[in-house]
């Protein structure tokens, strides 16, 4: 049963690169920063304990910096 859970969890999470969503188009009002809503808005599974874990310096928005850190650790999709 636990195992399968976590296979589930895994196929998620393999398949989040295949989405062809650049992130620029996560960034609603164009303003270079991702904010938690604008990445939910797109990835809805996205929780503010996994936002806080990209949000490197935790100003509450992800920098171009940090979205390169989240993309290669697989947290966001890559454009
Ligand atoms: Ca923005
Ligand atoms: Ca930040």
């Amino acid at each position: 049963m636990r195992l399968k859970t976590l296979t589930f969890l895994s196929a998620i999470g393999l398949a989040l690169p295949a989405l062809a969503t650049a992130a620029t188009e996560l960034d609603a009002n164009g303003d270079g920063l991702l904010t938690l809503d604008e990445v939910q808005a797109v990835l809805p599974e996205t929780t503010a304990e996994s936002f806080t874990a990209m949000d490197a310096n935790a100003d509450g928005a992800l920098d171009g910096e940090e979205i390169s850190m989240a993309q290669d650790a697989g947290l966001l999709p890559k454009g």
